[in-house]
């Protein structure tokens, strides 16, 4: 623990060994291209794929109607609605998957999806989440019986009365409208698989970009029918995830379904435009914000009302039992009496989804609202923003702290992060040059921004979050061989978090071994044990906890085969964590190393155990962990061009005990490089016709190593009261922190001039519109 060890797994990565999906061949292997949509809402009238099927190479042309034949014309999405494989009747957003093309080699594919005949009645679509409500928008899901609008559900949480008669009776009171963009998580690797269907032993295995690939399994199984011990889901190394692999994609439906009908292996892999435009989105939040203050600052309450865009199916990567994790963690890091929010979702013509993109459920808007609005009540008031902050935290010595909605934070000491990220920043130095530069109207503003939020991941408690029904713990197995080295396998999955190491690491520090000397495997539901995957940062609060105990059970039974080693009683051998070995008491010299235990356990066990060293733990966390930070943008703002400069990026980050602070510092820096793009870049556009016009890469920005800053990082440590080893995640946590701290910064550069936001991206067109509107362009 706390040790830097290298990333075992870069030497394959380095070395050019990497196994992606798309380095996967089998023989007799055919490639699958899917017809997509040029229209966001209209009727087929016919598909012909004639032309296709005479081009060389071209072995099938699918439809609807052949899938339908099958019982797999349709899939269930995350949140239970049902979304079309191939489209059957009506397209219902730009892109949507028509029909699919095998073929013999992927560029025979190609061409053949693009000879692929399809005739369409055009209709009007609606794109805008506002305008899909009223009451002369076109209807999109006319195929759902009791469908009568685009409306598709209102969820609330908090006491909405209570809250009113604390805002009536405020001193002050704020609010303010702010979208959070659609975004998309940007993976390097795209989505894509290879299903084999083997009707020998009648057993389908599919090789995909899988976040999640037992429950993977089990959907797969009950799309198909196929009995689940028959589907075989391998998901090999992952080339980045970011949420946009959890979610079950029509294309995986169709390599598999045409596996079965042709029986040969086929590949289906996306294009990055496809990926773009058809798989998870992030965000796409309206959210309107209220605070109730007393006069000196102290917030009473918070209002949020949310209207949410979940295109046209309703995919929402979310747990079943609670509407969104939005409404966890909305009251932020402060000690508020009330809560109230509000949340209605819409159908439109956009691409479905809802992911968690670098956010566990929504976390990412949650804290954007509420580290923005703490903002705009301090500049309502005039106090400083981190004064404010302060008054209002929940204080270290409240925890485990029950916020107004009713969840129960496990720890935090909120301002010590702040104290030292103020001054890492050199905080009043910053203020003392930002009046400075106003007072000398100089051409480029200086501004501050705070952000000092609290994550909420580590999902389960399997009482409170499941996916498609089944609860989210996690699992370990541990095996420790003959000769003292060992194998782990577990349910989560990595995507490049660098699970193979820390995961070694947490058994190499339970049971005294070197990290070299245990494998960590996962992604193969034949031999892993069951979990659900990686995402919202759940790995080491869940699956890590699970490691823990296995390693804390193999070390028990350790102990008998100890005593019987160095003929001593069980109760008096003792384990001793410094040198990682075991002795018996009061004899430290009569001591053993888990590798001799390990040949015993086979060579020489006692007779009144097993032989073998192993043990399993599935692990249902008590409660999520609550990581934090406090992050410090300092900007120039040229009143010129609207252009923003980053003077100064300061994240303390606090995530509880830190097994390998290497791996955690890249998280970090990847997740600051993500939440820059959202705040400055990124936008998944439409324009009214339903044309994506966000959707690749030379219209999707992202920002690459010229747009980062240096970043500064620093931390705190406040350990999680309820997980064996202490730990809370920490992969989100700097996406879902920086982009109400970018915000927050550029607003200040301009907030004595009267602006209270800036809506994301701040390209310099929209930076330079605020200034403009308050009279600060030159
Ligand atoms: N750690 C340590 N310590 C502590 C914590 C943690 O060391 N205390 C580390 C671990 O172990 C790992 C990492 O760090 O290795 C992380 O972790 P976490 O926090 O637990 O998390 P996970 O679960 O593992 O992961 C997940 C995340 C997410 S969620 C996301 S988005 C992203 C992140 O992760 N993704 C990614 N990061 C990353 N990275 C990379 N490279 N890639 C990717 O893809 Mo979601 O929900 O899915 O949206």
């Amino acid at each position: 623990m706390g040790e830097e060890v290298t990333r075992k797994e870069d030497k394959r990565f380095i070395t050019g060994r990497g196994n992606y999906v798309d380095d996967i061949k089998k023989p007799r292997m055919l490639h699958c291209e899917i017809v997509r949509s040029p229209h966001a809402h209209a009727r087929i009238e016919d598909i012909d794929g004639s032309r296709a099927m005479a081009l060389d190479g071209v072995v099938a042309v699918l439809t609807a109607d052949d899938l339908l034949e099958h019982d797999l014309a349709t899939m269930p999405t995350l949140m239970d609605d049902t979304q079309d494989v191939l489209v059957n009747d009506k397209v219902k957003f730009q892109s949507q998957e028509v029909a699919a093309v095998i073929a013999t080699d992927r560029y025979v594919a190609k061409d053949g999806a693009e000879k692929v005949e399809v005739e369409y009645e055009v209709l009007d679509p609606v794109v805008d989440a506002e305008e899909a409500l009223e009451e002369d928008a076109p209807l999109i899901r006319e195929e759902l019986d009791d469908q009568e609008d685009n409306h598709i559900f209102d969820w609330e949480t908090g006491d909405k009365e209570e809250t009113q008669e604390i805002f009536d009776a405020a001193d002050v009171t704020v609010e303010e409208e702010m979208e959070y963009q659609r975004l998309h998580p940007a993976p390097i690797e795209t989505c894509g698989c290879v299903a084999d269907w083997d009707p020998g032993d009648d057993k389908m295995t599919v090789h995909m970009t899988s976040q999640a690939p037992h429950a993977h399994r089990t959907l797969f199984s009950q799309v198909s029918g196929i009995p689940e011990h028959k589907v075989r889901i391998v998901s090999p190394d992952v080339g980045g995830g970011f949420g946009n692999k959890v979610p079950i994609y029509p294309g995986y439906v169709v390599a598999a379904a045409a596996s079965y009908v042709l029986e040969r292996p086929v590949k289906w892999i996306e294009e990055r435009s496809e990926n773009i435009q058809t798989t998870g989105f992030a965000r796409d939040y309206d959210m309107t914000g209220e605070l109730a203050a007393t006069e000196d600052g102290e917030i009473q309450g918070v209002k949020v009302d949310v209207l949410a865009n979940h295109g046209a199916y309703n995919a929402a990567a979310q747990p079943s039992k609670f509407p969104a994790g939005f409404f966890n963690i909305f009251t932020g890091s402060y000690d508020i009496e009330a809560a109230y929010g509000s949340l209605t979702g819409v159908y439109t013509n956009t691409a479905p989804g809802g992911v968690a993109y670098r956010c566990s459920f929504r976390v990412t808007e949650a804290v954007y609202l509420i580290e923005r609005m703490v903002k705009v009540l301090a500049d309502e008031l005039d106090v400083d923003p981190a004064e404010i902050r302060r008054k209002n935290f929940i204080p270290s010595d409240a925890f485990p702290y029950e916020s107004a909605t009713g969840w129960n934070y496990d720890s935090g000491d909120y301002e010590k992060a702040l104290d030292k990220a103020l001054e890492m920043a050199d905080y009043d130095h910053y203020r003392e040059e930002q009046q400075r530069r106003i007072e000398q109207d100089a051409d480029k503003l200086i501004g501050i921004g705070i952000s000092s939020f609290t994550e909420v991941v580590g999902a389960g408690p399997g009482k409170q979050c499941d996916i498609a029904g089944i609860e989210m713990f996690d699992s370990a197995d541990l095996r420790v061989n003959p000769t003292g080295n060992a194998v782990l396998r577990v349910g989560v999955q990595t995507q490049g978090q660098g699970h193979e190491t820390t995961f070694a690491q947490i058994v190499a520090e339970e049971l005294g071994m070197d990290v070299d000397d245990i494998v960590v495997e996962h992604g193969d539901t034949d031999t892993e044990p069951y979990g659900l995957g990686t995402y919202g940062s759940r790995s080491t609060p869940v699956a890590g906890a699970a490691t823990a105990v296995a390693a804390r059970k193999v070390r028990d039974k350790a102990k008998s085969i100890a005593a019987n080693e160095l003929e001593a009683a069980e109760e008096d051998i003792e384990w001793d964590r410094e040198s990682g070995e075991f002795h018996v008491a009061g004899a430290p010299d009569r001591s053993i190393t888990i590798t001799e235990i390990a040949a015993g356990a086979y060579m020489n066990h006692p007779g009144s155990e097993e032989p073998g060293l192993e043990a399993t733990n599935y692990y249902d966390p008590p409660e999520m962990t609550y990581p934090f930070g406090s992050y410090i943008v300092i900007v120039e703002v040229d009143r010129e061009t609207g252009e923003v400069d980053f003077e100064k990026f300061v994240a303390v980050d606090d995530c509880g005990n830190r097994i390998n602070p290497m791996i955690i510092e890249g998280q970090i820096h990847g997740g600051l490089a993500q939440g820059i793009g959202t705040a400055m870049m990124e936008h998944v556009t439409y324009d009214d016709n339903g044309n994506v016009t966000g959707g690749d890469f030379m219209n999707y920005l992202l920002p690459t190593a010229k747009e980062i800053p240096n970043f500064e990082t620093g931390h705190t440590v406040t350990p999680s009261p309820h997980h064996p080893i202490g730990a809370k995640g920490v992969g989100e946590s700097p996406t879902v922190g920086s982009p109400p701290a970018i915000v927050n910064a550029v607003v200040d550069a301009m907030s004595h001039a009267g602006v209270s936001h800036v809506e994301m991206p701040m390209t310099p067109d929209v930076v330079w519109e605020s200034l403009d509107e308050a009279g600060l362009a030159i």
